[in-house]
């Protein structure tokens, strides 16, 4: 058996990059009764079958795994947004990183198309949370170089609405990948889900893109829930805060002697990432133990 790397995955079939080449695989049965799901990202062992093919026998242990975008042992996790069409709800932002944070999965907010909009107050907002955030365009190349450089070694993986700008962005980043990128429809609002598949790119100095398909309002549902108790480690900037209010148990949502929101008040946290904890926290509270373990 040999070790390799799953760079995509299509309908049943893996291709997996091992030191003897790319050899395309299908998956042993095991998986399908295990229902361990073998992902983009994974490190796997293969059985070789001819010069090309094989089979996929084994996964090595993760270091983390998404359930939306599908992939699995990323470092960082790169959150697509836009003030042009189509604009980003914070709230969609705020999911994906505070899943991330949980997962031990750098968040990095990039905020494209500043040619058209510059989203100074989303991106404000990112920076006083202490996420990298950076302003990008593929139009005029703006940011390109610093969003190259925060990659960098890296395996990297782009998630965000559909229209957003990610497979443009790797473009920018890799012009030889020329990835088909969609247009917008500005009626709808939304892009037209041109990215069908996830797959992993390598650029210079080993740095590794896992472009993905975006989501459309609804499939953001697909996304994790947090563990209402874990939720308040899922926002960096609340970490100053924990542990100094009145009660232990302290949900910083209306309780009285809250360090959190006193913070709030003094606007050392921003009103927006606190309106999405909130949502989360509720969201997560009508979930019992049962769904979440059928829902992963
Ligand atoms: N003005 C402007 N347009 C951009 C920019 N980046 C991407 N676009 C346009 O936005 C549209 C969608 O870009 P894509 O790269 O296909 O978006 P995507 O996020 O990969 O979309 P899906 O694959 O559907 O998830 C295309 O028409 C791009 O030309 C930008 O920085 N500025
Ligand atoms: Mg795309
Ligand atoms: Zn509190």
């Amino acid at each position: 058996m040999i070790e390799g790397l799953i760079i995509r995955s299509l309908s049943g079939f893996y291709d997996v990059d091992t030191e003897h080449g790319r050899k395309r695989c299908r998956a042993r049965g095991k998986f399908r009764i295990s229902k361990l799901n073998p992902l983009v990202g994974d490190r796997v062992l293969i059985e070789c079958v001819g010069r090309n093919e094989g089979y996929l026998m084994d996964i090595l242990p993760r270091s983390n795994c998404f359930k939306r975008p599908s992939v699995a042992n990323v470092d960082q996790i790169v959150i697509f947004a836009s003030g042009a069409t189509p604009v980003t709800d914070p709230f969609l932002v705020d999911r994906i990183a505070a899943i991330a944070e949980l997962k031990n999965c750098e968040p990095v907010i990039c905020i494209n198309k500043v040619d058209l909009n510059r989203a100074d107050e989303l991106y404000s907002i990112y920076i006083s949370a202490g996420i990298t955030s950076i302003q990008t365009s593929a139009i005029t190349g703006e940011g390109i170089d610093k969003l190259h450089n925060w990659i960098k070694g890296k395996i990297n993986v782009f998630t965000g609405n559909s229209g957003v700008g990610k497979s443009s962005i790797l473009n920018a980043l890799s012009p030889t990948l020329n990835l088909p990128t969609g247009t917008v429809s500005e009626k709808l609002g939304r892009g037209r889900h041109t990215t069908r598949h996830v797959e992993l790119y390598y650029l210079e100095h080993g740095t590794m893109i896992i472009d993905t398909p975006g989501y459309s309002s609804l499939d953001a549902d697909e996304i994790e829930f947090a563990q209402k108790s874990e939720l308040q480690s899922a926002f960096r900037e609340f970490s100053p805060y924990l542990g100094k209010c009145r009660f232990t148990d302290c949900a910083h949502i209306k309780e009285s002697g809250c360090a959190v929101l006193a913070a709030l008040d003094a606007e050392h946290i921003c009103r927006s990432r606190h309106q999405s904890y909130v949502r989360l926290y509720v969201q997560a509270s009508s979930i019992n133990k049962w769904d979440r373990n059928n829902m992963t």
